[in-house]
């Protein structure tokens, strides 16, 4: 489905992330990838995972914080593919005490490092790829979260970002699409990886959202691949500027059986 395509994907740091369930089933379908790490010590893990692939894909550095990095990503892509196809953006990060305790004590800091990793690099990144994409049109597909628009204990100030970064899928796609290029988000229900690490009750989530989720089981990093395939492929041509739940239907759940029978 992806022969002959070109792309990149940000935000692989380990075997769990989401990202890497995407570069592989991209690397099946027969893309051309490049692959980005925020630092050396992630960096290591992803060239590892990387020679795992059939395709050998580019492995590049890229901490969205530096202005420079960015600019030599894209440098790169230009001189190796010419052509760009599709942009993933699976990249969320804010500092951990302002994922801990109270949102009233958000720090000013927490919010602005939350939203500069979490959301400005969307905008960071698709002014950078669209005009590789102008020629043949292209697809750009990120990462949000349910906590976005219903609260989550803790999530916190990246449910906020995660409202924003919706919000940017959306005035992106207004401006991009004229070029052909299409802007969407996933939005997967919770998966243990390394930013679920450490999140206080996580197992908990799990368990409940597999207990009252229409399908009754928790998400799997292959069903999101599959949806950002659908959403990189011309199967979803006609769509952009949309959020697409990969939850078992977990969001659009009021009161479960369980619970109204004063079970849960
Ligand atoms: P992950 O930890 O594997 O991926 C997060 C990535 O963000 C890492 O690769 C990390 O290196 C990268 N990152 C953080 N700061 C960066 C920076 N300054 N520059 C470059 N990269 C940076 O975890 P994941 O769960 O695969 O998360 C990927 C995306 O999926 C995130 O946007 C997350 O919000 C979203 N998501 C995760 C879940 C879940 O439950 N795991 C659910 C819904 C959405
Ligand atoms: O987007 C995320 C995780 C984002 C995240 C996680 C961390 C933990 C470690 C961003 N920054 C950090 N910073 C750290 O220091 N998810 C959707 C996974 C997640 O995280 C939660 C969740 C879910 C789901 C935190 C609280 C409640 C639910």
């Amino acid at each position: 489905m992806l022969e002959g395509r070109t792309g990149i994907i940000f935000g692989i740091a380990n075997k769990r992330s989401i990202a890497w369930a995407i570069a592989q089933r991209f690397d099946e379908a027969g893309a051309r990838l490049a692959l980005t790490y925020q630092n050396e010590r992630l960096g290591e893990n992803v060239r590892e995972l990387a020679a795992t692939l059939r395709h050998p894909p580019l492995v590049l550095p890229c901490d969205v914080t530096e202005e420079s990095q960015i600019e030599a990503v894209f440098e790169t892509l230009a001189r190796e593919f010419r052509h760009l196809d599709f942009l993933i953006h699976s990249i969320a990060f804010a500092p951990r005490e302002d994922l801990e305790g109270a949102f009233l004590e958000t720090s000013r800091e927490g919010y602005r490092i939350a939203h500069e990793v979490s959301v400005f690099s969307l905008i960071a990144l698709a002014r950078r790829a669209a005009p590789l994409m102008a020629e043949r049109g292209g697809s750009i597909v990120t990462l949000t979260y349910l906590g976005s628009e219903r609260v989550m204990p803790g999530y916190n100030v990246m449910g906020v970002a995660k409202a924003a970064l919706e919000s940017t899928v959306k005035y992106l796609a207004a401006e991009l699409g004229p070029k052909g290029i299409r802007v969407n988000a996933l939005s997967p229900g919770p998966i243990k990886t390394l930013a679920a690490s450490g999140v206080p009750g996580f197992s908990r989530m799990l368990k409940h959202v597999a207990q009252t989720s229409p399908l009754r089981r928790n998400t799997d990093p292959a069903e999101v691949a599959d949806a950002a395939l659908f959403f990189v492929s011309p199967l979803s041509r006609g769509i952009t500027g949309e959020i697409l739940f990969v939850d078992g239907g977990y969001h659009i759940m009021g009161m479960t059986m369980a619970e109204s029978s004063g079970e849960g």
